[in-house]
């Protein structure tokens, strides 16, 4: 068996929560990542026979039987993780219609996976229903993202609208723009439910007042669109309560959207 603390996506992970971390959007315990492994890969560093505990989940998820997840625990602070992997982090294959999982390594000293597990499992199954190489579901706490959902008004269209005008690129990397939701109580499957419906449209969800979440097939791809739309809203906080005298207009995106080869959402530009 080789060492897991070698494998590829263990090694990203790692390198990408510290990232996180040190952006600043993961403060104290928040934030939670989960990715998708392929069990080929898993094969050569674990024993996928030995359970060391099953771990009821809570909710189903049919779509999700027998796949295998990396993800951080729950309490856990991302600043630790690369010094404690095993403390902070978890493998687990979901069994039973996803109603249980198996901990096949990690969460040592008794912890589980993430409160957002459900958020997490149930944006896979939508994101895979979209695009079947999504492998990465990204949650934290960025301070621009959520200081706009203070200002700002939270329908999708015109919170979408502001942040591609905040810098040239926005609409080439979120083509589909932002989905947002209202105010939830976090770690309920409510929640996860309404992540979910909204991820089927969008790879960006923001939780009003709380974070946001992205979908993507790695980890720099998740890592940079959260990266992008944060920049943008940084943008909007700097100019918000200022005269605006100069935008990219409408005209101006579908030059990009020609240049790039992409399509702003439907029916969000004139
Ligand atoms: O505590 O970010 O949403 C982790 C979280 C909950
Ligand atoms: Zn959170």
């Amino acid at each position: 068996m080789k060492n897991i603390l070698d494998m590829k996506e263990m090694v990203e992970l790692i390198r990408t929560l510290t990232n996180m971390y040190a952006h600043g959007w993961d403060e104290r315990n928040g934030g939670n990542v989960s990715m998708m492994l392929d069990e080929k890969t898993l094969k050569d560093y674990l024993d996928l026979g030995k359970v060391l505990r099953t771990i009821p989940t809570g909710f189903e998820a049919k779509e999700l039987e027998g796949k295998y997840f990396l993800v951080t625990g729950t309490g856990k602070y991302f600043k630790n993780v690369q010094y404690a992997p095993e403390e902070n982090l978890g493998i687990v294959r979901l069994v039973d219609g996803g109603k249980n999982a198996e901990l096949l390594w990690g969460y040592e000293g008794g912890g589980k996976f993430t409160s957002e597990f459900p958020a997490h499992m149930m944006s896979h199954v939508a994101r895979l229903g979209v695009d079947p190489e999504n492998r990465i579901v990204m949650h934290c706490h960025p301070s621009n993202l959520l200081a706009m959902t203070y200002v700002h008004d939270l329908d999708e269209k015109s919170f979408t609208r502001t942040l591609w005008q905040m810098c040239t690129e926005c609409i080439v990397v979120f083509p589909d723009g932002v989905n947002v939701l209202p105010w939830m109580l976090c770690g309920t499957n409510e929640i996860g439910e309404a992540t979910a419906e909204k991820m089927k449209t969008a790879r960006l969800v923001v939780w009003s007042q709380h974070g946001i979440y992205g979908a993507g097939k790695d980890l720099d791809e998740t890592f940079g669109l959260i990266e992008t739309a944060e920049k943008a809203a940084e943008i909007y906080m700097k100019i918000a309560h200022l005269p605006r005298v100069n935008t990219i207009t409408d005209d101006e995106m579908h030059q990009l959207e020609k240049r790039f080869g992409i399509k702003g959402r439907e029916g969000y530009l004139d």
